[in-house]
């Protein structure tokens, strides 16, 4: 493994210097992808963003943002409106392309590899000597490599450092996004960067291009680790979120407040525990873990079990307000927030969701959902007959409130708001209520 560490200036002035990558496209328009093409554009490259969504590739022709996240729709509309920024459904040759498509699991938990597999033979197609392609995707270790095969498949006039080494025509490096959804552009800039190369020299080849926009440091080293590194990380924080859990309830058994003790037991200076919370949710903390599980079953006990305990957080949640409503013949419930997490629209994979939807099929009441980053519901809730409703109408019929999501609005509710009604509350934020 090597590892590269330079100040920051020299960082970027060697990468000038190296290699220019004026034309970059980037293969999917999503959380990473568009800001990642914005970012690009912003610099002074051209960049064709490509993705096979057409509803999508619309929206963004016009200067619009398909994602809701703070400065990304004034970076998308002058990226457009300069011109630098082309949004289309094909493919197209480039200087450098960068892949950062969905890696999903499939049923079993297996990683899914489809969109990879079909971003390689989209990106065979136009390669010529010199290009780079740099994979972002979150991906299972060996990855890159196989990537690699299936260009070399589709390619046999060309030579891939997988195979050829230092003098390969093309050169493959692996760098995984580490945005936070919430700040993305900010920590697109601003975070270190870690860059895997096929090769040292395809590893020197991405730093130059991600130097084009990134302030962090980026440190060079080969694909495997930083596929793993990008693993390493998030199933870091699962397990963290799933200790608090766990000592949320041993506390819980114990009639103490799992916000406080944890309060106190961080000022320890070498004691940092996570929030517990109604689950773990998002497409990535929730998922990833699975990659490492899959590649190392019999390696992985805490990683496994510390899924379960985050996957079994939401039943927990749904006994508590069963619990709530004992006693109340029609109980109606307020359930606030059904994003994944606080100050985001997003919805993927959120516990909050799987929360109502069980409450449904057990609480015999009115449910109401009240969500301020959306604007109607997903079908699943809808159907369900649960309605979405602004706060204060929610508040006012409530005689159960549920705080699943700490959106900045519901830790402002006045709390006299919340008297006499029975309240659940997951975050942590109604306490003292
Ligand atoms: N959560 C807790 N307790 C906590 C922290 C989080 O219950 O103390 C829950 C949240 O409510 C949410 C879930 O965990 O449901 C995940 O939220 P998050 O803010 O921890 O992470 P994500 O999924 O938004 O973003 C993560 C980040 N990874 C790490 O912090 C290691 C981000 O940097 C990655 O780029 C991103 O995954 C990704 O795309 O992989």
């Amino acid at each position: 493994m090597r590892g590269v560490s330079q100040t920051k200036s020299a960082q970027r002035d060697g990468g000038r210097q190296e290699r220019p990558w004026q034309r970059i496209c980037v293969l999917g328009l999503g959380y990473v992808g568009l800001p990642t093409a914005a970012a690009l554009a912003a610099k002074g490259c051209n960049v064709i963003g490509v993705d096979v969504d057409s509803n999508r590739v619309a929206i963004i022709k016009q200067g619009r943002t398909p994602i809701t996240e703070p400065e990304l729709s004034s970076m998308v509309e002058d990226a457009v409106a300069s011109g630098r920024l082309q949004a289309q459904s094909a493919v197209v040759a480039a200087d450098a392309f960068i892949v950062a498509v969905p890696t999903p699991l499939k049923r079993d938990r297996e990683p899914d590899l489809r969109h990879l597999r079909a971003a390689a033979s989209e990106v065979a197609k136009v390669l010529v000597p010199n290009n780079l392609v740099v994979l972002e995707s979150t991906s299972p270790v060996g990855s890159t490599e196989a990537f690699c095969d299936w260009l070399a498949a589709a390619r046999p006039d060309l030579s891939f450092p997988h195979l050829a080494g230092a003098a390969s025509d093309i050169r493959v490096a692996y760098s995984p996004e580490r945005v936070l959804p919430g700040a993305i552009v900010r920590e697109l800039v601003e975070n270190d960067r870690i860059i895997g190369g096929i090769t040292p020299e395809c590893g020197e080849a991405a730093r130059s291009l991600f130097l084009q926009f990134v302030h962090g440091e980026c440190s060079v080293t080969n694909a495997r680790t930083a596929e793993l590194v990008k693993l390493t990380e998030n199933a870091h924080r699962d397990v963290n979120i799933a200790f608090a859990n766990e000592i949320a309830l041993v506390c819980d058994a114990h009639g103490v407040d799992p916000w406080e003790l944890i309060g106190l037991a961080n000022r320890h200076p070498r004691v940092s525990v996570l929030q517990p919370g109604p689950g773990v949710g998002g497409h990535c903390i929730a998922v990833d873990p699975w990659f490492l599980v899959h590649s190392a079953p019999e390696l992985t006990p805490i990683i496994q079990t510390a899924r379960h305990v985050n996957d079994r957080r939401p039943d927990w949640v749904v006994d508590r307000v069963e619990a709530a409503c004992r006693g109340i013949a029609r109980p109606d419930i307020a359930c606030l927030g059904l994003a994944y997490k606080a100050d985001v629209g997003d919805l993927r994979e959120s516990p909050a969701i799987e929360i109502v939807k069980k409450l449904r099929t057990r609480i015999t009441g009115r449910i109401v959902v009240v969500e301020p980053h959306i604007d109607n519901l997903p079908v699943e809730l809808a159907d369900d007959g649960i309605d979405l409703v602004d706060l204060d109408e929610a508040l006012e019929g409530a005689t159960v409130a549920v705080l699943l999501t700490d959106h900045r609005e519901f830790l402002e509710i006045d709390p006299g708001c919340l008297r006499g009604k029975r309240l659940v509350d997951t975050r942590g934020a109604w306490r003292g209520f």
